[in-house]
């Protein structure tokens, strides 16, 4: 099992490299965004919360994120790897993911850092909010406090990873088929 953590700041581009990354190797995608995107549209408690927070650019309290994503891990036993996509987020995340991994005698194969810009982040990002009826993308003072929160709680998170010699930076501005061979090459080095 070879599983990898995509990270970057809101709008870096781990959704859309997501996608090309499950379609060429299998891999399950695990998506706190999607997950929690998901209890909103369903109107459950959990939801009603996190929408709270998230139209704030905030970040949803780690126990609850923690446990969407060990149900998730639970519900898929035998995939050949986990894609994590916005998660870890904090370093109390990262030593819970961390501990959920060893449960199952796996652990982070690579943590692909994609760097982007600011001033593309929030482009990108007011972009998206035309179309995508995400209420966290219209307004750019809470795409702003969403970098911010990114710059405060989820850095640290690259630096957890530092100290194992698992993180890997890659260009994040470009094409998106240039990126993704970017990313393939650093997958395929070390599986
Ligand atoms: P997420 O759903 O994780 O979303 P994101 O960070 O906004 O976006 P992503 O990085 O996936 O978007 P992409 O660049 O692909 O989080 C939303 C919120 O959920 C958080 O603010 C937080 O409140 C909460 N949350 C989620 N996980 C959490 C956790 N673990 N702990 C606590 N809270 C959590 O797309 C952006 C745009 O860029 C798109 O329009 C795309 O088309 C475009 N784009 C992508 N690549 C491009 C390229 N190469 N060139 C030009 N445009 C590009």
């Amino acid at each position: 099992m070879f599983n990898v953590i995509l990270f970057g700041p809101p709008g870096s581009g781990k959704g859309t490299q997501s996608e090309k990354l499950i379609a060429h190797y299998g891999v399950k995608h695990l998506s706190t965004g999607d997950l929690l995107r998901s209890e909103i549209a369903q109107g459950t408690p959990l939801g009603l919360e996190a929408k709270s927070v998230m139209d704030k650019g905030q970040l949803v309290p780690d126990e609850v994120v923690i446990g969407m994503i060990s149900s998730a891990l639970e519900r898929n036993p035998t995939v050949p790897g986990f894609l994590f996509d916005g998660f870890p987020r904090t370093v109390a995340q990262a030593e819970a993911l961390d501990k959920l991994l060893a449960l199952k005698h796996t652990e982070i194969g690579v943590v692909l850092a994609l760097d982007v810009s600011e001033e593309e982040l929030v482009g990108r990002l007011l972009n998206r909010g035309k179309t995508s009826g995400r209420s966290d993308d219209t307004n750019e003072e809470i795409i702003r406090a969403r970098i911010i929160e990114y710059k405060n709680k989820t850095t640290t998170v690259a630096q957890y990873y530092a100290q194992f010699n698992k993180v890997v930076h890659i260009a994040g501005e470009g094409s998106v088929d240039e990126i993704f061979e970017s990313l393939r090459i650093e997958i395929d080095g070390r599986k």
